[in-house]
């Protein structure tokens, strides 16, 4: 979506080339498994498994995340968050050491342990509102997503209104990726994500993914996140997350053809497919 030529996106030792094809974030939950009393051990071998099997299905970065910031999820301490991701990050590293890993949080704590483990990638859903978070980009020189949110996750989907959510969502990351740029972090670290269910009705989701190409006006690289999300289970009627792959293929699709940059998603294989054909037909040739 970057107009300059030869644009790029620098993660620390991976250097993304922009405009070429539709990049695949790979969805890496480290959750507490309920089913089991294994703790966590079990836990950590369960989100490497499954971080393994993404990045053969094609992923081109693992988004590895300790707390779940779903619509009217409850935080979980920092603590309890480093002990989730450092162990399965440090894994992946020894044993993908070609992926890009980035790490999914909002506390400068957990970006700073996890990029001390190897991460590449901050993954901000508050827009890095904590400046100890863009210090430990700017140290590391590690990429950065800054994402819009309204509100917190407990409460994010209590009636959120916005009189022009485009123009109000393109201006917060505008305002953040000056910011950003102003405390030091070069712009080609920077990527931003409209933050699709983050303090949004479904209309303003689609209307956010109908306006999409303007984000292009932000001069970094954007990333959208529909994967499995409450809307596309509202348009298609699936009621289960996991039900939700063909609706999130109608998201993917559309992004790719938008030019989107990094699409955010839980099922890679396929949505490494989706890409591959639209990439095909609008950027001209297979890959
Ligand atoms: N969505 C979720 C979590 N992290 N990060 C970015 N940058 N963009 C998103 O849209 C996003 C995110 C919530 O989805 P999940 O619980 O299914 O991972």
């Amino acid at each position: 979506m970057v107009a300059m030529t030869e644009a790029v996106w620098r993660c620390r030792d991976h250097v993304f080339p922009l405009g070429e094809r539709t990049l695949v974030m790979g969805v890496v939950n480290v959750t507490p498994d309920s089913f089991s009393d294994g703790g966590r051990f079990l836990q950590t071998e369960d989100a490497v498994k499954q971080a393994l099997q993404l990045a053969a299905d094609g992923a081109d970065i693992l988004d590895v995340g300790g707390e779940s910031t779903r619509p009217g999820a409850e935080p979980v301490s920092v603590d309890a968050e480093i002990a989730r991701v450092v162990p399965v990050i440090k894994r992946l590293r020894a044993e993908a050491p070609d992926i890009a890993l980035s790490v999914d949080t909002r506390h400068p704590q957990v970006a700073r342990a996890a990029l001390a483990a190897g991460a590449h990638i901050v993954n901000d859903v508050t827009g890095a509102e904590d400046p100890g978070t863009i210090e430990a980009v700017r140290e590391t020189g590690a990429g950065l997503v800054l994402m819009h949110m309204r509100g917190e996750p407990r409460t994010m989907q209590a009636n959120p209104t916005y009189d022009d959510v485009v123009a109000e969502v393109r201006h917060f990351l505008a305002s953040r990726i000056d910011e950003v740029v102003a405390a030091g972090v070069s712009r080609d670290r920077l990527c931003a994500d409209p933050g699709l269910g983050f303090g949004k009705t479904t209309v303003h989701n689609l209307v956010l993914l109908r306006d999409v190409a303007s984000f292009r006006e932000l001069r970094v690289p954007v990333l959208v996140g529909a994967s499995r999300k409450r809307f596309i289970g509202e348009l298609t009627g699936a009621d289960e997350p996991t039900d939700r792959v063909e609706g999130t293929a109608g998201a993917v699709a559309w992004c790719a053809g938008q030019g989107v940059d990094v699409v955010r998603v839980h099922d890679v294989r396929e949505m490494v497919r989706v890409v591959k054909v639209v990439d095909a037909i609008v950027r001209g040739g297979a890959s």
